[in-house]
């Protein structure tokens, strides 16, 4: 059975739904400090629970004959920068719980999402190679690069078959998104189709690697179904979908809602996000498990403008 910690989060539900509809939904059970996400409501089992207290997880894993988890529930960028000690603490001890019950109880896989934010202002910021110079300057950062140490660690010494993802900016409209540099990209719709104005948060030209909810899901499902012996990145791949600064994303909200206007007025985040590459290269994705993107900027839009 399949364990989700961090169900009710921005990929949580929508991850949670997938993995239902493709294993069955008594076979998926959804846990969160939160109570329970009206999307859930209904559609399988869940659990509360506090992935810092392992006790607690060691015991929900057995009783619940748990054989795989993900494990979603992280303190995001911007939100770390105003307490680093509790994200980090969150963020790494909560990876650390999982990784140690894996191997305890052997568990068949483990899925843990890294981000492009482990990148920082010395690594090359256009077409970001898998291995390259990695500094990351935000504590989420930070804390995704020491994850993903742990990630091959644990698989190298111990064979946790663990795998990771380096996702892009994640734009959904589902679940509510959790404390991001890149949510400007969700704000900006519900601004758009309520006043048909938005005042972003990142100056214009701010490029970032982004990518549509329904393919970051896919690729994370592809990647856990993907046979181990292709897996040959265990820190965590990079991925990629498209790239887009706030001055495109309100041009092509525009072609949609004509009198929608854009204004500026960057703030902390602007230099989180400057930090970050504006575009990666996931070759290794596509070389070693078929990875390929099915949203673009204009399709996505789309999208998002006929589902808020
Ligand atoms: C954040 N949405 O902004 C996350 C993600 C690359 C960005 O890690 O913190």
């Amino acid at each position: 059975k399949i364990l989700v910690i961090g169900a009710c989060g921005q990929i949580g539900v929508e991850l949670t739904l997938a993995l239902r509809k493709m294993y069955g939904d008594s076979n998926v059970v959804a846990s969160d400090l939160r109570e329970e996400h009206d999307l859930l409501k209904g559609t399988g089992p869940y659990v509360s629970l506090d992935v810092m207290n392992k006790e607690m997880l060691h015991v929900l894993v057995i009783r619940h004959n748990i054989t795989q988890v993900y494990l979603l529930a992280a303190i995001l960028s911007a939100t770390g920068e105003k307490n680093p000690l509790l994200a980090w603490h969150i963020n790494m001890q909560s990876l650390l719980n999982v990784l140690d019950i894996a191997k305890e109880e052997n568990l068949d896989k483990i899925y843990w999402p890294s981000s492009i934010a482990v990148f920082g202002p010395n690594s090359p910021a256009a077409e970001t190679p898998q291995h390259t110079i990695i500094e990351p300057t935000t504590i989420y950062g930070i804390s995704k690069f020491a994850g993903e140490r742990w990630c091959e660690y644990y698989n190298h010494r111990f064979g946790v078959d663990v795998r990771s993802l380096r996702y892009p900016g994640l734009i959904s409209y589902k679940s509510a998104p959790g404390g991001g540099t890149t949510d400007y990209a969700i704000e900006i719709f519900h601004e758009a189709k309520e006043h048909k104005k938005y005042t972003s948060f990142l100056s214009e030209n701010t490029y970032l690697p982004m990518m549509y909810m329904p393919d970051a899901i896919r690729a994370t499902i592809e990647l856990m179904e993907a046979d181990a012996s292709k897996i040959a990145v265990r820190s965590a791949y990079n991925l990629s979908a498209m790239s887009f600064s706030p001055k495109e994303i309100g041009a092509e909200i525009k072609k949609h809602i004509p009198e929608f206007t854009m204004a500026y007025e960057p703030d902390y985040r602007q230099q989180i996000a400057d930090g970050w590459p504006n575009s990666i290269d996931d070759s290794l994705a596509r070389q070693d498990w078929g990875w390929k993107p099915e949203y673009d900027l204009a399709r996505m839009t789309e999208d998002m403008l006929r589902n808020i």
